[in-house]
């Protein structure tokens, strides 16, 4: 990257660039969604009506994610090089819940959709960092003695985080590239027709053309962990 100018580049990633690390995504095959209702695990009323099936799902994700050999792949650390090439002009949003990014070196991740290493307490809305298991019995550490804690991630029919942020990245972008992600779930879905919209041009890298693959300019078909190392260099 020459010293001069610096594209402003924005990343949204999906489960697709963490599958070459050893982790579900949702829709492929023997994906998440294949082994769980969407409405049971990942939705408010589903965490209402049975909450120890809620806190097993994330407790088993949360303990595969830390289990030896789930480790950052190429792609992850092909954005992390990226991020240092760019600086202030890269901004990486990401739709999983997993620390990969980070393990990898990226800096500056918004998870959009919470993350599996921290939990929520359900009094002060804190999001506190949390690596083992917890279920409705535990007790959180941040406040109140007796308040519960939940999963701290973004549900079906709840409020994304950093949108404020990521609108504003969005309208500004020269680059926007989505990576591994079905383009199924909003309001990341609309991402790629809000950067448009700012005149970014817009970039698919998947393993397979995705639902909105004619909403980009430029659609690169592979695995990521392959892709991306030569497409960033
Ligand atoms: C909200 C929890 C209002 C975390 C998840 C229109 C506008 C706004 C909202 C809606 C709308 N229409 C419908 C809605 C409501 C809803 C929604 O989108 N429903 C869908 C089903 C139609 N959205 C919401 O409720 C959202 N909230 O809208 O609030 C609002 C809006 C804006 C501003 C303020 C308020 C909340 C959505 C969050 C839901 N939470 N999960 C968790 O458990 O992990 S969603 C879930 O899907 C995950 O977070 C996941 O990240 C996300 C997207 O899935 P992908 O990451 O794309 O994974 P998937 O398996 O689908 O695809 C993987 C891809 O990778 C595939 O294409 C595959 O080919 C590819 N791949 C595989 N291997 C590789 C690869 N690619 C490259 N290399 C490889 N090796």
């Amino acid at each position: 990257m020459s010293d001069g100018y610096k594209p402003r580049v924005v990343v949204l990633t999906g489960a697709g660039i963490s599958a070459e690390s050893g982790l579900k995504t949702f829709r492929d095959s023997n994906g998440l969604w294949e082994n769980h209702r969407v409405e049971d695990v990942a939705t408010p009323e589903g965490f209402a009506a049975d909450p120890d099936r809620v806190y097993r799902f994330y407790n088993e994700r949360r303990a595969q994610l830390q289990t030896p050999g789930v480790e950052p792949n190429a792609a992850h650390r092909a954005l992390a090089e990226l991020e240092q090439a760019l600086g202030e002009h890269f901004l990486l949003v990401t739709q999983n819940v997993d620390d990969l990014h980070e393990r990898a070196g990226s800096n500056k991740v918004l998870h959009m959709h919470g993350e599996l290493l921290s939990a929520r307490c359900c009094q002060s809305g804190q999001a506190i960092r949390w690596l083992e298991s917890f279920d409705e019995t535990t007790e959180c550490r941040c406040c109140i003695p007796g308040a519960k804690v939940r999963p701290d991630i973004v549900w079906f029919g709840e409020v994304p985080m950093h949108m404020d942020d990521i609108i504003i990245a969005l309208a500004q972008a020269d680059v926007f590239i989505a990576i591994g992600t079905s383009g199924q779930v909003y309001p990341a879905a609309n991402f790629v027709a809000m950067a448009a919209d700012g005149g970014a041009r817009t970039i698919e890298i998947n393993l397979e053309p995705s639902q909105q693959n004619s909403l980009f300019d430029e659609n690169i078909v592979g695995e990521a962990g392959k892709v991306l190392p030569d497409f960033v260099s």
